[in-house]
This record gives C-alpha cells, sequence and structure tokens, in this order.
C-alpha cells in the first residue's frame, strides 16, 4: 500500500489517502483511492461469471469478456464516496459507530465498463419504476454479528438511469482487488455502499435487497435514535448524496511559515453542480470566493478549488463552505446533524493550523 494511505481498520483492510495527496490531481489513482472493505477480498478468476436472474428476467450468466463483446463500453467519470466520510466531524459531538474517517473517504475516477440498462434490457427485464435491482458481491460480511455475502439494492428508475454501470476498469486500468476486481457496480452519485464490489449476481426484485448491509445499515435516524433503540425498518436508506466539501491541503493540525499559503479541496454536488466555494481565514467571519481548478466538466465529478491567502501568525482558524446550483448551502454545525451511526456529515468543514 502506498504510504500516503492512512489505516483506518487493518482487518479488514480500511484506508484513506492523506488529504494533500488526494487533491493533487482531478482522476484519484487507485492506490490512493479509498477502500471501504466490510469483509476480507475475495480472490476471484478472471473468467468468474456474473448471474442475473429475477422477476420476468430470462436468467442468464455472463464473463467479463461477454459483457465487452456483447454490449457498448461507457466511460463515466464519477466520485464515489463512503456516507461515513467526515465522520469525525460528527464524533467530535458525540460518539458514534463506525470507523473514523477524516476527509478522504472519496475519490473521483474515470470507470469503464457497460450500461446496467443494457444488460437489464438484453435479458428482457421490465421496466416498473415500484421493483428494484439488487447486486451480490463474492464477499461474506459481518453485520451485527452474522456473516452474509454482501448485498444491496436500487430503484429500478435509478438502475436504468444513465451512467450507472458495470465497471472493469479505474482510469483505464483494470480494477485492483481490493477495488472490485473483476467486475463492480459503479452507482453515480449514491453512496459508495450501492457501489457493490466483487459482483456475483445482478436480481430484479420486487422488494429492496434482504441483505444485512441493505436491511441494517447506511440508513440514516435523527439524533435520539441510538444504537440501542434503533428500529432498522425506519429511516432514510442512504442513497443520494447531499453537499459536501473539504478542505485537503494545508492539513488539520500542520504548522506553517508566515506568509502566502494556497488553501485547496473539494466539492461536490453530483449532478446539480457546485456554483461557488467560500473560504473563510478567521474561523467563518470573513469569507471570500475561492477559483476553481481546470477541470474537465464531468457531470457526477468532484471539483477541486484553491484560494490563495495571507497568514499572520499564531492559531488560525480555515473554514469551507460550497452552494450548489440551486444556490443552496451546507448547513454549519455538525451537532444539527449528529446521528448514531456517524453518515452524512455536510457541516462546514475547518482546519485549524499553526502559523509560525
Ligand atoms: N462487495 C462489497 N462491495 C462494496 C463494499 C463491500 O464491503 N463489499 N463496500 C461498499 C462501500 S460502504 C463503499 S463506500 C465502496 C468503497 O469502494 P472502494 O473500496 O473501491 O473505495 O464499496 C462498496 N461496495
Ligand atoms: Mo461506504
Amino acid at each position: 500500500m502506498s504510504e500516503q494511505m492512512i489505516e483506518r481498520s487493518p482487518d479488514p483492510y480500511n484506508a484513506e489517502p492523506e488529504p494533500g495527496a488526494l487533491i493533487e490531481q482531478f482522476l484519484t489513482p487507485q492506490a490512493l483511492f479509498y477502500v471501504r472493505s466490510h469483509g476480507p477480498v475475495p480472490d476471484l478468476p478472471a473468467d468468474h461469471r456474473i448471474e442475473v436472474s429475477g422477476i420476468d428476467v430470462e436468467s442468464r450468466s455472463f464473463s467479463v469478456e461477454e459483457l465487452k463483446s456483447a454490449f457498448p463500453t461507457r466511460m463515466v467519470t464519477a466520485v464515489l464516496q463512503c456516507a461515513g466520510n467526515r465522520r469525525t466531524d460528527l464524533q467530535q459531538v458525540s460518539k458514534t459507530s463506525g470507523d473514523p474517517w477524516d476527509v478522504g473517504a472519496i475519490g473521483n475516477a474515470e470507470w469503464t465498463g457497460v450500461h446496467l440498462a443494457d444488460v437489464l434490457d438484453a435479458v428482457g427485464a421490465p421496466g416498473a419504476s415500484d421493483l428494484f435491482v439488487a447486486f451480490t458481491g463474492a464477499d461474506e460480511v459481518d453485520v451485527e454479528g452474522k456473516e452474509a455475502p454482501f448485498g444491496v439494492s436500487i430503484g429500478m428508475a435509478k438502475a436504468r438511469a444513465p451512467d450507472v454501470l458495470l465497471a472493469w476498469a479505474m482510469n483505464g486500468e483494470p480494477l485492483a482487488p481490493e477495488h472490485g476486481a473483476p467486475l463492480r457496480m459503479v452507482v453515480p452519485g449514491y453512496a459508495g455502499v450501492r457501489s457493490a464490489k466483487w459482483l456475483t449476481r445482478i436480481e430484479v426484485r420486487d422488494a429492496p435487497s434482504d441483505a444485512p448491509i441493505q436491511a441494517h445499515d447506511y440508513k440514516l435516524f435523527p439524533a435520539d435514535v441510538t444504537s440501542e433503540t434503533v428500529d432498522w425498518s425506519q429511516g432514510l436508506t442512504i442513497n443520494a448524496m447531499p453537499l459536501n466539501a473539504a478542505i485537503c491541503s494545508p492539513g488539520s493540525g500542520e504548522s506553517l511559515p508566515a506568509g502566502g499559503v494556497r488553501i485547496e479541496g473539494y466539492a461536490i454536488a453530483y449532478d446539480r453542480g457546485i456554483s461557488r466555494v467560500e473560504v473563510s481565514v478567521n474561523g467563518g467571519r470573513d469569507w471570500r470566493q475561492a477559483t476553481f481548478a481546470d477541470d474537465p466538466e464531468a457531470r457526477w465529478g468532484w471539483r477541486r478549488w484553491s484560494l490563495d491567502a495571507t497568514l499572520a501568525k499564531g492559531r488560525q482558524h480555515l473554514v469551507v463552505r460550497a452552494f450548489d446550483e440551486a444556490g443552496q448551502g451546507q448547513p454549519e454545525r455538525p451537532d444539527t446533524m449528529w446521528n448514531f451511526a456517524g453518515y452524512l456529515c455536510t457541516a462546514w468543514h475547518h482546519v485549524h493550523v499553526l502559523v509560525e
């Protein structure tokens, strides 16, 4: 593993990049792309087959080679972000479950694969919007002490939307084992959890997946619900991801020489787009508009930004907040969005530095 990765859990291996390294390029290299796995990485042969079945479907299986020759190859640039990204900010409000992700449980890649919609059409899958498409991974995962295959689902309308891929490559390279080789889902705009790695099965269903990851995880609850009182059948299933932004450089707690500093980071609003990013160097009293990096237009991609500022000696307090194309901004404080599982922290992001 790259020494620019910060391990969050050794077994299963979970890690995120150093924030400064994350923001150095528009497309995140696989070696710097966060790894979020609920169980051990399965070792699948290159001729591994993916089964497609379910309601009114002609059951079939495909190898990756067969998918490549049967359907048009598509490329999509899209962010993948864990719903637990920035959990550490919520953990400062009050304890939560889950790994302590800082700002790096996110990456932006160019994915290569075939449209799920093309595969669904080929097996004659119905299009009714009250149906679901479930994905099963080859890994066994432990949820609340029970072992079960990794399984998630999305609604049929999203499943048939353009840009939802069965992908075999990232940034033009074959998927690395930890990122889902030989084939994974990529569901742009949705929480990373819906993008099943090590895909083994696609099933059309009349109800969401009943796998524990779908049914007992990745749901959003109000602050008065705890891990003791939670009723997992309630709560919001986290699918579409909200507006977010983070400062990646300088890093939290860094010491800097007095004078000019370039403040850099990312902002993401998925298909809604980012309209502006504002940065404060005095804890949120005054704001200046950041400049976007010269990124290609990508509907599902992130926008990197920067602001050149002059910092005086002493402890300095940097803040970022972004606005989407509907003019909506991020909530100011993390305590207004705290939830026991630590999902979807979208509060203004703060970084404290010491200028010497
Ligand atoms: N089969 C399988 N797919 C999975 C997971 C997993 O543990 N097993 N983790 C999910 C979660 S929670 C996220 S955020 C993304 C992470 O993808 P990455 O490790 O390639 O960054 O994969 C998703 N797909
Ligand atoms: Mo995740």
